[in-house]
This record gives structure tokens, C-alpha cells and sequence, in this order.
């Protein structure tokens, strides 16, 4: 049994959506950021970076979201793409693709953790929550979000998912995208991140995940 500590946030979504799909058993730990529960030593000791989400699985405790997704998809060995051990030039063409479909699974998560979560999250700061106090701050961050959406926009043109096949990455990528309200996102203007996000939101996995710890409302659909 896996313990998830998480709240109703892009990163914790992205967990509990993730374990949803895996099939994996797990129990709740609601961790209410709002009202400082990330600082009790209890959660710190899980997680020393007082931030959601976390496990718990026997003797390992991880705390981000991009190290537990890979943790758990390599535990269920689903949803991320094999790695293959080198050297790569001895194996057939079928793994090597294989291998290199897993290095742009790897590639996409690390784009989902280093900028897209990082810049989207000072667009919920300065434009949903404290509009009209940065100015600067606001044109900066939305523009910044714009750029990513093109970015994404352009890699969905002639994909169905991020890389290959539905994965980690999408998973990573999808319940920020499910802000595109606090964005003020009109996703008629990015046709292959609606498509793409349309169809993950219909997954049943999804609709279950998002709603851990609680529910809060449905699933946005544009
Ligand atoms: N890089 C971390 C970011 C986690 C993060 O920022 N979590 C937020 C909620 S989405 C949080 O716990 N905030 C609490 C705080 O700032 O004290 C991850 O991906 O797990």
C-alpha cells in the first residue's frame, strides 16, 4: 500500500491521476497547504521541501512529483517507455526506438518540471490571485505561458500524445493544463492542446485522480 500526501494542485493531481491509471492501491493523506500542514514535522519527514506531493511506499519516501512518477511507472512497468541498457549500437532497431522514445518521455517530463509547472504556477500567482499588484509581473508570466502553449501546440500537430503512446509525460503536462482558465487560455486558439486535452480528460483514471484528496469541481472542459 502506497501513501500519497497530496492536495487539489496541478502537482499533486498529477500523482494521484498517475496511480489512478496504474491501478496501484494507495491511501490519502490530505495535506492542506492553505492552512501550513506542509510544515509539520510529520509531512516534513516525508518531505523535506515542505511541498506536495509525497509518498511513502515500505522503506522509500519521495518527495517531487516528477522522481514519483517515475518512480511508480517503473514499479507497474507502464506508461514510460523502456530504457535500454547500454550500449545501445548492439540491439535491434525496434528497442533502440524504444530507448530513444524513453529518453523524450524523460525530455517532456523534465520541460513539464523545470518550465511549464514553474512558469504556469507565477501565472496563477500574479494573475488569478493578485491581479492588478504586478503589472510587470503580469505581462511577463502570461506571456511566458503563451510561448509554452505554442511550444506544446507545436509537438501535438502531428501527435496524438507528447511522445508516442499516452505516458508519464502527458500526465505530468495535463492537470496544468486544466488551469487554462486561471491562465486566461482561450484554447480555441491552440486546436492540438484542446484535442489532446479533451481526450485525457475523458479517461476515467483522470476524472478520478483529479478529484484527489476532494473534490473541488469537475474536470474543466473548454
Ligand atoms: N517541484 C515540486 C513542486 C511542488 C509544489 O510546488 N507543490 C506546491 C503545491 S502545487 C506546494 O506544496 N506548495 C506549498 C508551499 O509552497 O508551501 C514537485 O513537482 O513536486
Amino acid at each position: 500500500m502506497i501513501d500519497l500526501y497530496t492536495w487539489a494542485t496541478p502537482n499533486g493531481r498529477k500523482v494521484s491521476i498517475l496511480l489512478e491509471e496504474l491501478g496501484l492501491d494507495y491511501r490519502v493523506h490530505a495535506v492542506d497547504i492553505g492552512a501550513g500542514d506542509q510544515f509539520k514535522p510529520e509531512f516534513l519527514a516525508v518531505s523535506p521541501n515542505n511541498r506536495i506531493p509525497a509518498i511513502a511506499d515500505g522503506d522509500i519516501t519521495l518527495m517531487e512529483s516528477g522522481a514519483i512518477m517515475l518512480y511508480l511507472a517503473t514499479k507497474a512497468d507502464r506508461l514510460l517507455p523502456k530504457l535500454l541498457s547500454a550500449p545501445l549500437s548492439s540491439e535491434s532497431v525496434q528497442t533502440l526506438t524504444e530507448s530513444n522514445s524513453y529518453w523524450h518521455v524523460m525530455e517532456w517530463l523534465m520541460w513539464q518540471m523545470g518550465g511549464l509547472g514553474p512558469m504556469l504556477g507565477q501565472t496563477h500567482h500574479f494573475v488569478k490571485y493578485n491581479q492588478g499588484k504586478s503589472p510587470y509581473a503580469e505581462e511577463r508570466y502570461l506571456k511566458e505561458t503563451h510561448r509554452l502553449y505554442g511550444v506544446l501546440e507545436k509537438r501535438l500537430e502531428s501527435r496524438a500524445y507528447i511522445v508516442d503512446e499516452y505516458s508519464i509525460a502527458d500526465i505530468a503536462v495535463w492537470p496544468w493544463i486544466s488551469r487554462f482558465e486561471w491562465q486566461t487560455i482561450d484554447l480555441d486558439r491552440y486546436p492540438n492542446v484542446k484535442r489532446w486535452y479533451c481526450e485525457i480528460a475523458r479517461r476515467p483514471a483522470v476524472q478520478k485522480g483529479y478529484q484527489v484528496p476532494m473534490f473541488v469541481n469537475d474536470v474543466p472542459m473548454p
